[in-house]
């Protein structure tokens, strides 16, 4: 290892990242927050890949405990055959970062003992040091009951958890959305009437004012396109864009996402799909001043989009989101945005559901990011232009953190 390279290694090593995109909540949010080794095992992309071992009926094995799906999961994937998926190989990664022995990884009931499923925040601050995370920014559902009762009770949140605002419930469960809404005091109807549009502007002054978010997000398939004249659509162009303008509020943009493709399945049954690329042009065109973070799901995607990227300052790009966040894929990516853009995009988002995934995840981006720029630091310094360890230092925070909080325009106090 010559100076280059240990010098980014320790760059990359000891910057704290900021995980724009979790699905992970503040201890005092109870069990919504996951973790534990049943959580882990019980993941929904293990549980899809062990459905192509055990072959269980989905409906068995969804009446079964988590200890029962983890155990089933374990036997599949873990002791019929070595662990190879990223997401099998992740929960030893995080194993034995936690402190399980080398020689206890093989056991379960070992991976119990040192695998807390009760995460306060002394257990969550230690998580988050372990994966280099300081700042997490959670998943919030306005509309989900279970979710909003924490909120109306002021649930306090723990320093470096932060609140976005998913509006996939009020956009893909329409009607339902409405109806509850009308009951929670807002004149709002399926006709995109001045009366609605009004009553949706201060809905979302509400939550924002409750939930203080740091963007507003929205997953969609390739029934997305913008401009629409349904009321998405309408919703899109008539209130949430004008909203966000005058809030300075970011709208992060999930693209390709075909949800229940095999519904039997349930949370892993999502599949992908193309995203309509024209639409995130004609956004950018017609609202400069309007700030987008976008994703997409396909890996065909990923080359056009980074064109898109590269016309529209108003565009932040982030990560290799869900199926995308593979050694292969990430490292593809994160090559092909630092050949194009520079270090002007967010490099990673964990997309965590349990709290200790957050250390294999992160591992996994920090080594293909070290890889990444030290190919493109051998090609600067074979020119003789010098690269330093304050470069370098620049370099890492901007794609770890930084760009995200210079897009977004406001950087937390704290830790
Ligand atoms: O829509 C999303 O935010 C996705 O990330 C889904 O939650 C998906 O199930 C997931 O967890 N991907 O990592
Ligand atoms: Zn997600």
């Amino acid at each position: 290892m010559d100076e280059l390279e240990r010098l980014t290694r320790k760059v990359v090593r000891e910057t704290p990242a900021t995980d724009i995109h979790t699905h992970l909540f503040s201890p005092e949010f109870g069990t919504l927050l996951e973790s534990g080794i049943d959580a882990m095992l019980s993941y929904h992309y293990l549980i899809a890949e062990s459905f192509r071992v055990h072959h269980m009926i989905e409906e068995t094995f969804w009446q079964l405990s988590l200890p029962q799906r983890a155990e089933h999961i374990w036997r599949a994937l873990f002791e019929s055959r070595l662990p190879l998926s990223e997401a099998a190989t992740g929960v030893l990664v995080s194993a034995s970062q936690i402190g399980v022995p080398r020689d206890a990884l093989h056991r379960l009931d070992a991976l119990r003992q040192v695998f807390t499923s009760h995460a306060d925040r002394e257990y969550v601050r230690r998580i988050m040091n372990l994966a280099g995370v300081q700042h997490i920014v959670m998943t919030n559902d306005p509309l989900n009951p279970i979710e909003s009762s924490y909120w109306n009770h002021n649930a306090a949140i723990m320093d470096g958890f932060h609140a976005s605002l998913r509006l996939d419930t009020l956009l893909n469960q329409l009607e339902d959305s409405l109806f509850r809404l009308r009951e929670q005091g807002y004149d709002v109807t399926s006709k995109m009437t001045a009366t609605t549009v009004r009553e949706l502007w201060r809905l979302l002054d509400d939550w924002n004012t409750r939930y203080l978010p740091v963007y507003v997000a929205l997953s969609v398939s390739d029934a997305f396109v913008y401009p629409a004249c349904d009321w998405q659509g309408q919703f899109v162009e008539k209130v949430l864009l004008p909203w966000c303008q005058e809030h300075r509020m970011p709208w992060a943009l999930m693209m390709g996402v075909e949800r229940g493709i095999n519904p039997a399945l349930r949370e892993a049954g999502d599949g992908v799909v193309r995203a309509s690329l024209a639409s995130v042009v004609h956004l950018c065109q017609k609202w400069p001043e309007n700030k987008f973070l976008v994703t997409a799901l396909s890996r065909e995607d990923q080359y056009a989009l980074t064109v898109v990227a590269r016309k529209f300052h108003n565009l932040m790009l982030f990560g290799a989101w869900w199926f995308l966040n593979t050694r292969s894929f990430l490292s593809e990516i994160t090559r092909m945005r630092l050949e194009l853009l520079g270090s002007t995009f967010i490099v990673q988002h964990s997309d965590a559901r349990v709290l200790e995934q957050l250390i294999y995840k992160w591992a996994l981006t920090r080594e293909v990011l070290t890889q990444s720029l030290l190919d493109r630091y051998r090609i600067l310094e074979a020119q003789g232009w010098s690269v330093t360890e304050e470069a370098i230092q620049h370099d890492v925070a901007l794609l770890l953190t930084d760009n995200f909080w210079h897009f977004v325009g406001s950087r937390p106090a704290g830790p």
